[in-house]
C-alpha cells in the first residue's frame, strides 16, 4: 500500500461538469454556447463548486455530440470562439474557479485531416496513426464474404471494425464508425496529442478530463474475445491495455508535470478490481489524479446491455461506495471521485429513487447528502444541484436524438424482427422502450430550466425546439424559483458543499467506515473518521418508506450538522441527548438523511 500523497486543491474541490449544448443558448439557436456559460458565472461560483470540466466544444461534425473532434486546436464555431474559452478561463480564475477541458483522445472523427490523411493510402506516414488491419475471407455459398479482422463487438453496437473499399482494409472504431480508434503505438501520434494539450494549458487551463484513457493501448494481435455472440463484447482486451501506463507516464512527463497545479482525471468505464485503479492513480506512480468509475453507472443493466432490465438492489448499491470508500482513501494513497450522474446517464432521482412530484426534492437531498460525505474529488453535473429528472413519458422515443440510443434500440428491434415469426415487423419493444426511459443518456443532456415563466424555460430563445428534448411541465425545478426557497435541492447543495469544506478534514481525507452489514435494509449508515477531526456519522433512508427505525450507536453525543427535512430537525440541535442515552432510536422519514456530528463514542 503506497503512502499518502502531498495534498493537492483537487483533494477537497468539487468539480462541475457543464454540458455545452444544453447549459445556456444566447444565440437563438436551440444549441447552448459558450457566451452562455460566461453568462453564467455567478450562478457556478455560487454553488461553491473549485473546477468546472467543460464537455467538448471543439471543432466536430457532431456524430456523438463532440465526442468526435475534428480539430482539437479549435472552438466548434456553433460554440463560440477560442477568445470565448479564453474569457472563461479568465472570469471562473477571477472567481476562484479552475477549467479543465475534456480530452477525447483514444479517437478522432473520421473528418479530422491525420484520419483523412491516413485513409489516403497505405503507404501514407499517418497510415498508422489509426488501426488499420486486412480483414478475414470465409467461403459462403460459394462465394468470398469479406469478414472483419476479429469479432469485437462496438459500444455502439455493430463490429469494432469498419471496411475501407478504397484501401480494402479494416480500421477500428470502439465507438461510432465515424470515431476511428487512435494509434498510441505510434510515437509519433503520441507527441501530436501532447502538443495539443500544451495548447489549451498553455492557456490557462488546469486540467483534463480524459475521455475513456484506459482503451488508449490495445494488445497488439487484437485477438478475438472469447464468447459465441457474432460480436463480442470484448472490453476485457481493450481496456487496461498492455502500455497504457507508459503511455501516461510519458504524458505526465512530457505535457502535465510542466505545469503547476493540473489535474487529470481519467475515465476508466470496464474497471472494478481496485488493484487495477490504483495502479492510475497511486500518486507516486506519476499519471493521474483519480479515475471515473463506473459500477453504478453499470448497477442497472441488464444481461443484454443497457436497454435491457437489470436486477439491482439497494445492497449492490450500498456494497459498491463501501467497495470503493475502502479501497481508494487518501489514508492509503490512491485517490478516486465521487459522481452519480453525468452526461452519459439518466437522472440519478429518476434511477435511485422516484419521481414523484412528492418525493422528487427528498431523494435529491439524500442522493447529495450521500455524495457530499464521501472521500474523492466530487464531480456533478449540471441540473444535479435542481434535483432534475428524467425527460417525461411524453416525449416520443423517435424524438432522443442520442446515437447510442437510437443505434441500440433500432439494433434490439431488428434482432427481435429476425426472430418475429414470417412478415411480422411489428414487433414489442415496450420493455426496450421502459428501460429507454429509465436509462437514455438524453436524460441527463436535458437543457437547464433557468425561468419556466421563459420559453424553454429561459434556456433558448429559439423559434422550433432545442436540440435535444427538455420538460417543460410544471415539475422543471426551474434556478429561478429554487433561488427562491430557502429549502431547495440548489440551496440545499449549496449547504452540503459548504458543509463538506468546513468538514474535509473528516469528509474528504477521512476513512470510511459502515455502520453494520451491508445490507438491502432501508438505511444506509456509514462514520467518516479524520485524523484529528470530528468523527462524522451519516445516517440515509434510500427508500420511499416512511418512519424508518435506526438504532444510534452507544455511546456518542451526536450533533446534528446536516438534515434532508429543517421542517423535522433542526440542524445544530442534538439528536442523541448524552453518552448513557447512546442506543436510543431515532425514525427516519422517505428518503431522508441526517449528518452527525460526534463528539464522543467508545
Ligand atoms: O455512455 C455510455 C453508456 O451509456 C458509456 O458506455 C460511454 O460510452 C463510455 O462511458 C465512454 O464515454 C465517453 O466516450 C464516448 C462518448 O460517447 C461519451 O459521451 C463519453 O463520455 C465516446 O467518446
Amino acid at each position: 500500500m503506497s503512502q499518502p500523497s502531498p495534498r493537492k486543491w483537487f483533494h477537497t474541490a468539487t468539480i462541475y461538469q457543464i454540458y455545452p449544448s444544453s447549459f445556456r443558448d444566447t444565440t437563438a439557436s436551440g444549441l447552448g454556447d459558450l457566451a452562455g456559460i460566461i453568462s453564467k458565472v455567478d450562478y457556478i461560483a455560487s454553488l461553491g463548486v473549485d473546477a468546472v470540466w467543460l464537455s467538448p466544444c471543439y471543432k466536430s461534425p457532431n456524430v456523438d455530440m463532440g465526442y468526435d473532434i475534428s480539430d482539437y486546436r479549435a472552438i466548434d464555431p456553433r460554440y463560440g470562439s477560442i477568445g470565448n474559452i479564453e474569457r472563461l478561463v479568465q472570469e471562473l480564475r477571477k472567481r476562484g474557479i479552475r477549467l479543465l477541458l475534456d480530452l477525447v483522445v483514444n479517437h478522432t472523427s473520421n473528418q479530422h485531416p491525420w484520419f483523412q490523411e491516413s485513409k489516403s493510402n497505405k503507404h501514407h506516414p499517418k497510415r498508422n496513426w489509426y488501426i488499420w488491419r486486412p480483414g478475414r475471407t470465409e467461403v459462403v455459398d460459394g462465394k468470398e464474404v469479406k469478414l472483419p479482422p476479429n469479432n469485437w463487438a462496438s459500444l455502439f453496437t455493430g463490429s469494432v471494425w469498419h471496411y475501407d473499399e478504397a484501401t480494402d482494409e479494416w480500421y477500428l472504431h470502439i465507438f461510432d464508425y465515424r470515431q476511428p480508434d487512435l494509434n498510441w503505438e505510434n510515437p509519433d501520434l503520441r507527441k501530436a496529442v501532447y502538443a495539443d494539450m500544451r495548447f489549451w494549458l498553455d492557456k490557462g487551463v488546469a486540467g483534463f478530463r480524459m475521455d475513456v484513457i484506459n482503451m488508449i493501448s490495445k494488445p497488439t494481435e487484437l485477438p478475438d474475445a472469447p464468447g459465441t455472440e457474432q460480436y463480442q463484447h470484448a472490453a476485457g482486451l481493450y481496456c487496461n491495455g498492455p502500455h497504457v501506463h507508459e503511455y501516461l507516464q510519458e504524458m505526465r512527463r512530457e505535457v502535465l508535470d510542466r505545469y503547476p497545479d493540473i489535474v487529470a482525471v481519467g475515465e476508466a468505464p470496464f474497471t472494478s478490481d481496485p488493484a487495477v485503479v490504483r495502479a492510475y492513480v497511486e500518486p507516486e506512480r506519476k499519471e493521474l489524479s483519480a479515475l471515473l468509475l463506473y459500477d453504478i453507472f453499470d448497477l442497472d443493466s441488464g444481461p443484454g446491455g443497457k436497454f435491457t432490465a437489470g436486477d439491482w438492489t439497494l445492497k449492490d448499491l450500498k456494497g459498491i461506495v463501501c467497495k470503493w470508500q475502502r479501497a481508494l482513501s487518501f489514508s492509503s494513497g490512491a485517490w478516486q471521485t465521487v459522481f452519480l450522474e453525468s452526461h452519459d446517464a439518466a437522472r440519478s432521482v429518476s434511477r435511485f429513487g422516484d419521481r414523484t412530484v412528492a418525493n422528487r426534492e427528498k431523494v435529491a437531498k439524500m442522493l447529495a447528502m450521500l455524495e457530499t460525505t464521501l472521500s474523492g474529488t466530487l464531480c456533478i453535473f449540471q441540473g444535479q444541484e435542481l434535483g432534475l429528472t428524467n425527460l417525461s413519458d411524453e416525449v416520443p422515443i423517435e424524438e432522443y436524438p442520442d446515437v447510442e440510443t437510437q443505434n441500440m434500440y433500432r439494433t434490439l428491434k431488428e434482432a427481435r424482427q429476425l426472430f418475429a415469426r414470417d412478415g411480422e415487423k411489428e414487433v414489442d419493444m415496450s420493455d426496450v422502450a421502459e428501460q429507454v426511459r429509465l436509462k437514455a443518456r438524453e436524460h441527463g443532456r436535458q437543457p437547464i430550466p433557468w425561468d419556466a415563466s421563459k420559453p424553454h424555460a429561459g434556456f433558448s430563445e429559439c423559434k422550433g425546439k432545442t436540440w435535444t428534448p427538455m420538460n417543460t411541465d410544471a415539475a422543471v425545478c426551474d434556478v429561478a424559483s429554487q433561488e427562491q426557497d430557502a429549502d431547495s435541492v440548489l440551496n440545499f447543495w449549496r449547504r452540503m458543499l459548504k458543509l463538506r469544506g468546513k468538514e474535509a478534514e473528516t469528509l474528504c481525507f477521512g476513512d470510511f467506515e459502515a455502520v453494520g452489514e451491508v445490507d438491502d435494509e432501508p438505511v444506509f449508515a456509514y462514520w467518516r473518521r479524520g485524523k484529528e477531526a470530528r468523527t462524522i456519522l451519516v445516517v440515509l433512508n434510500m427508500t420511499a418508506q416512511d418512519g424508518v427505525r435506526f438504532r444510534l450507536p452507544m455511546g456518542g453525543v451526536y450533533e446534528l450538522l446536516a438534515c434532508t427535512d429543517p421542517g423535522k430537525r433542526v440542524a445544530g440541535e442534538g439528536v442523541g441527548e448524552t453518552p448513557e442515552n447512546g442506543g436510543q432510536d431515532i425514525w427516519l422519514g422517505a428518503y431522508e438523511g441526517l449528518g452527525m456530528g460526534v463528539t464522543s463514542q467508545r
